[in-house]
């Protein structure tokens, strides 16, 4: 018998589940079982079921990538660990909140959707990346020329894309008598509940207006804001769990200490009480999500850009230099907290104060380049729409500036040394072949923006916009990143 966390004796100190598991039923399908999900939304339900009678467990699902991952974690009963590192302290806790799995690749979409589609089923989450909604991220509407989408609307009973499986599982309910489930987005998308109504509607519309009707009048989309800094693991990473623990893990993964979950109060078949594990319920998310992609993300984008250019590897090592350092904390106060408008009592200040301290915390190795990844979703919600704001106003947004120059010159994929850069984005091939052309002439500024799922044309088009970019572009290559972060 293969040796795993679930029939081991562990390490003392391991917080292991308090509860009886066999009392959990699969009440959330969860699609995306990446670093993130298992440090966060799984970590919070476990949590209430060792302080309350909570029934609620998951089936995690992976549409794309992660089959090792799941294989694994059948092996050791969907148990798995979570290292919460701060900077002097690691916590160690055995999640149990799992009771089973499927992939695409081994079982088949047909058994996923089945299990969407079972009667207790009352919630389908998601962390699938920006790019699993298949929406273009500068109008947050569903991109109809997405390769998986047309390949949905061809085939919708045998599906891709996250949205067509939650279409089709929710005419399998409708078709069968059953209750609607909630669809509730846990990613960094700027309103993500109604980029994913927007996307699901989008998609059902075009193929039958019945369903379309029955989802528009039966199904929630509620908003999240999520937080936690999960960096992908590492062998590194895993090593230091094996050793906490007294046996492998190939599922654990580490994060830091904090977390956050604010939830928009809108489910149609019932939640679970995740109060109990600090998360929020609240009206209107839409400004805590705002605070934190522009405030946390955006300078999370900066730092990636700026950093990975001038040779820093983690967020952590970016903030050793006093010049990244200052930059990040001036964009949040100076650009991104003016932007916002926030519930009366809420600090920005220190909240910008403890995103510096969370980015320094040296526990974490968060890659500068993990973070650049997918630029061409991430820029709309972190960095322009501030801008958009800022030249509504007529204010000052020099830092977001560079962080797009930033972004430009990271994706012609060579650095500062002349060494390729792996730029992994949806639109790898576009910005290469726009890169390619250009070189590092300023040229390729406004080139870029013609890239309208990214820039929206009030942007490309405003003369004001491309001239600061144009400016802050040149800066870059002519001071190099670390010299144009220092100017600021
Ligand atoms: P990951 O790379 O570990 O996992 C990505 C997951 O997305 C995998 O389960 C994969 O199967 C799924 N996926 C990828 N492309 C897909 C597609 N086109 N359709 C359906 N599923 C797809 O990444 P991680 O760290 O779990 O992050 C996932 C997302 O969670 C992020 O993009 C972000 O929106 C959100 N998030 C991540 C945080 C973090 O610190 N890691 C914190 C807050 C939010
Ligand atoms: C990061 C986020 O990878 C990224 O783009 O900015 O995943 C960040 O770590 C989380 O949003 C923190 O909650």
């Amino acid at each position: 018998m293969t040796t795993t966390i679930s029939n081991t004796p562990l390490k003392t100190g391991v917080v292991n589940p308090s509860y009886d598991r066999s009392r959990l039923k699969t009440k959330i399908v969860h699609l995306g079982f990446g670093a993130f999900h298992r440090a966060h939304q799984a970590l919070f339900t476990d949590e209430i079921a060792g302080k309350s009678e909570s029934d609620w467990g998951y089936c995690e699902v992976n549409l794309f990538g992660g089959e090792e991952l799941i294989q694994k974690l059948r092996e050791q009963d969907h148990l798995y660990t979570v290292a919460e590192k701060g900077a002097n302290k690691i916590d160690v806790k055995v999640i149990g909140s799992v009771v089973e799995s499927l992939h695409s690749t081994f079982d088949g979409t047909q058994a996923i959707l089945e299990k969407m589609a079972e009667p207790q089923v009352a919630i389908v989450s998601m962390t699938i990346t920006e790019k699993g909604y298949c929406s273009d991220p500068a109008t947050g509407q569903l991109d109809k020329t997405n390769p998986l989408i047309v390949h949905d609307l061809a085939n919708p009973t045998d599906p891709k894309s996250a949205i067509g499986y939650i279409v089709q599982a929710l005419r399998l309910r409708r078709d069968r008598g059953l209750t609607p489930f909630t669809v509730m987005s846990c990613d960094n998308v700027q309103e993500n509940g109604h980029v994913a109504r927007a996307a699901v509607m989008g998609y059902v519309q075009l193929l039958d207006q019945d369903l379309a009707q029955w989802i528009e009048s039966n199904v929630t989309f509620p908003c999240t804001m999520v937080d936690r800094i999960v960096p992908a693991a590492t062998e590194d990473t895993l090593s230091e769990i094996a050793e906490l623990l007294g046996v492998t893990d190939p599922c654990g993964i580490a994060c830091e200490p904090f977390r956050q979950w604010v939830i928009e109060d809108n489910f149609v078949a019932g939640r679970p009480d995740w109060t109990l594990a600090g998360a929020e319920f609240v009206e209107d998310v839409i400004p805590f999500e705002e605070m934190k992609l522009r405030m946390l993300n955006g300078s999370h984008s900066f730092l990636a850009y700026l950093g990975y250019l001038g040779g820093y590897d983690h967020i952590s090592d970016t903030m050793t230099d006093p010049a990244y350092k200052e930059a990040a904390l001036n964009l949040m106060l100076k650009e991104q907290a003016p932007t916002l408008t926030m519930p009366e009592g809420s600090n920005l200040r220190a909240y910008a104060e403890l995103l510096i301290d969370r980015f320094t915390n040296p526990s974490l190795k968060h890659r500068t380049w993990q973070i650049a990844m997918d630029g061409s979703q991430k820029l709309p919600p972190r960095m322009l729409n501030s801008i958009m704001s800022h030249l509504e106003s007529g204010t000052e947004y020099k830092y977001l500036a560079l962080g797009v120059a930033g972004w430009m010159r990271y994706v012609s994929g060579i650095d500062e040394n002349e060494q390729p850069i792996e730029v992994l984005d949806p639109l790898a091939n576009e910005l290469k072949s726009i890169c390619d052309k250009h070189g590092r002439n300023v040229s390729v500024v406004q080139a870029l923006m013609s890239i309208d799922s990214i820039f929206s044309p009030e942007l490309a088009n405003n003369h004001l916009f491309i001239e600061e970019i144009e400016k802050a572009y040149s800066n870059l290559i002519t001071l190099s990143a670390k010299g144009a972060v220092a100017a600021l």
